[in-house]
């Protein structure tokens, strides 16, 4: 609804890859599947989820600056992104919207080269491990940072 916060949940490259494999380390479920989660948890907590993924490093970072107008929060999972662009870092550093960063696998768990996100700095916090609950989580989280008024 259109008096409501939007909160726009970013998704980096190779999301859209979700539940088709690798489901081990990212779980079964596809990126429409959380999608419509994170629809109906917007809707019980009283904000309007804006999804979208992108495997192009520049139409996120034009997502993201374009968020002031029409967002009150950004929700991300940069996928490699995370861990390459401080591109990202530059443009998330810009927008007023509080950010909070999520991952499905524990970054911390795996590879050194995940241990390190450039996105962090800027990020109010960071969920990750909790596989497509995690984004859920992070859209309650962000609530209360953006005044939502409904129920949940
Ligand atoms: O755990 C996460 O959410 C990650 O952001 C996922 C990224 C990875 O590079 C980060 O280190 C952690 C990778 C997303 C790739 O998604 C796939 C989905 C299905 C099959 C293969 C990859």
């Amino acid at each position: 609804m259109a008096d409501r916060p939007g909160v726009l949940v970013l998704n980096g490259p190779n999301l859209n890859m979700l539940g088709v494999r690798e489901p081990d380390i990212y779980g079964s479920e596809t990126l429409d599947d959380i999608e419509a989660a994170c629809t109906a948890e917007g809707e019980a907590l009283g904000l309007a989820v804006d999804f979208r993924q992108s495997n192009d490093e520049g139409e996120l970072v034009t997502w993201i600056q374009e968020a002031h107008e029409n967002h009150a929060g950004i929700v991300i999972n940069a996928g490699a992104f995370t861990h390459t662009s401080v591109a990202l870092l530059d443009a998330l550093s810009l927008v007023e919207p509080p950010v909070i960063e999520v991952h499905l696998s524990n970054i911390f768990a795996r590879e050194e080269f995940r241990h390190h996100s450039y996105i962090s700095p800027v990020a109010a916090g960071v969920i990750c491990g909790f596989g497509a609950k995690g984004y859920i989580l992070a859209l309650q989280a962000m609530a209360p940072l953006v005044n939502a008024n409904g129920g949940g």
